[in-house]
């Protein structure tokens, strides 16, 4: 009787280990169109497109903006088409177990610093649309000066796998299409992702940010330069 207790108690133990696992895990990334509720749960369909940047912000670095005393980092993201809707989320540290794809940009700093898995910052993330830009070149040429209007930011998302810290402050958000506002609507244009930790801390260590679309975006991009936006 005590061998078979003790089995149960190391398949109890190991099942909880695989749990904890899983929860590490990003899960796919689901889109708000299309979505139900089964016996009470939600049920998502995965975005038919997502695009994947791996960067990595070093301890001091400088950011692209100071504003009330936090520091700023941009994602410039080119839109090609029209979509109903575009999902955002930031996980830091970037997962371990990531595969990239075509299309996916690895940031060099990524690269370089790819040893270094312990550093990670609690992501808060908004999108910004750039006002009257209508072609990736105009962006590239423009987008430096451009007036951006903020449409939506996130903090902490439920949606996302905890952090090293046990807590839940990785970043996820969903944007909805204004037709009728054109500050507001996802038409083709530049977008940018900022990020920075807004409670205590600095911005440092390896990310990865995503960008979702329930249609197909044909030659979406996404730099931390504007200059690079064609090229990467
Ligand atoms: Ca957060």
């Amino acid at each position: 009787m005590k061998k078979l207790s003790k089995c149960i108690g190391i398949v109890v133990c190991l099942l909880l280990s695989v749990n904890s696992l899983e929860a590490q895990k990003l899960k796919s990334f689901g889109a708000d169109t299309g979505k139900k509720k089964v016996m009470g749960k939600e049920v998502r369909v995965p975005y038919t497109d997502v695009v994947s940047y791996y960067g990595f912000i070093k301890p001091g670095s400088e950011p692209d903006e100071v504003k009330d005393n936090k520091k700023y980092y941009y994602l410039y993201v080119w839109i090609p088409v029209a979509a109903p809707e575009l999902g955002v989320r930031m996980v830091s540290p970037a997962p371990s177990n990531a595969k990239t794809k075509d299309g996916d940009v690895v940031a060099e700093e990524y690269t370089e610093n790819k040893s270094d898995t312990k550093s990670y910052f609690d992501t808060w993330i908004s999108l910004e649309k750039a006002e009257g830009i209508t072609s990736i070149d105009q962006a590239v040429s423009d987008g430096g000066s451009a007036t951006w209007n903020k449409i939506k930011h996130n903090d902490d998302s439920s949606e996302m796998p905890k952090q090293p810290s046990g807590k839940k402050y990785n970043s996820l958000m969903r944007v909805k299409s204004e037709v009728s506002n054109p500050l507001k609507s996802i038409t083709m244009g530049l977008y940018r992702i900022g990020f920075t930790t807004y409670k205590k801390g600095e911005v440092e260590g390896s990310f990865m940010a995503q960008v979702g679309s329930p249609v197909k975006l044909p030659g979406v991009k996404i730099s931390n330069k504007l200059e690079n936006l064609k090229g990467e």
